[in-house]
């Protein structure tokens, strides 16, 4: 059982543990966490199942033994008793400080992001506003909006909402963070690689929630700046989008 345990553990290592491939610098910064939390508790997961199988098998009651006798019994044996208060204790306290560290490193904002998207979530679609350039992407009841973004760069999404909750989700982020009218909620990613992926609410807004679903794609920066170009030149020319 151990070994098969081990192999399982083994050839999780090499993958995400369960979580999705991380496509963001603070995605893979959660990976870690997520890896170093899951292995820590699989080490221990392995070390208590085997303490409580060696001790029911090696004191096991045999045939011939007496039924009346019980093996020695004795209390207070206070070096274990503070042994094993002691180790999961700083074992607590170092996930502790792991996490600490991690959730500051994902969420630190850019005081100069590179690019700002404005992420309003309404009911029941979504709509991206890139700030300085003057772009608007907006979905409606018959269209799936497309969040285009460029690879490499500091991307800031300021996530507002008019009427109800919404939650901005892209499972390849690792992050999700709620839209909550009045409050001025924003997250900063950089992406890694090139891709397509889909986004959704995750926070039930109401009857057309499931609608609520975007894609992403992420392309080069050169890419993106001609897809911006080609946004503005459309808008000048009255085309719109
Ligand atoms: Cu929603």
């Amino acid at each position: 059982m151990l070994a098969v345990a081990g192999a399982a553990l083994l050839a999780g290592c090499s993958g995400n543990l369960g979580a999705p491939e991380a496509v963001t610098e603070q995605g893979q910064e959660f990976t870690a966490l997520w890896k170093g939390f899951l292995l820590t508790a699989a080490v221990i997961g392995l070390l208590v199942y085997g303490l409580i199988l060696y001790a029911a098998f090696r004191y096991r009651r045999r045939k011939g033994d007496d039924p009346a006798k019980v093996p020695s019994q004795f209390q207070y044996q206070v070096p274990l008793e503070v042994l094993y208060t002691v180790v999961p204790v700083l074992i607590v306290a170092v996930l502790f400080g792991v996490t600490v560290v991690a959730q500051d490193r994902i969420t630190r904002t850019s005081p100069d992001p590179d690019l700002t998207v404005r992420v309003e979530g309404f009911q029941w679609q979504w709509q991206f506003l890139y700030v300085d350039e003057g772009v608007n992407v907006a979905g409606s009841a018959e269209t799936t909006p497309e969040l285009v973004l460029p690879v490499g760069r500091d991307i800031r999404f300021d996530l507002v909402s008019d009427d109800v909750n919404h939650s901005f989700w892209v499972p390849e982020f690792l992050e999700k963070r709620d839209l909550i009218p009045g409050v001025d909620n924003e997250i900063d990613i950089t992406l890694t690689e090139a891709g397509e992926w889909v986004g959704r609410c995750a926070e039930y807004c109401g009857l057309d929630h499931w609608k609520m679903d975007f894609t992403v794609r992420a392309v080069p920066g050169d890419e993106f700046d001609a897809w911006l170009a080609d946004q503005q030149a459309g808008r000048a020319a009255g085309g719109g989008s």
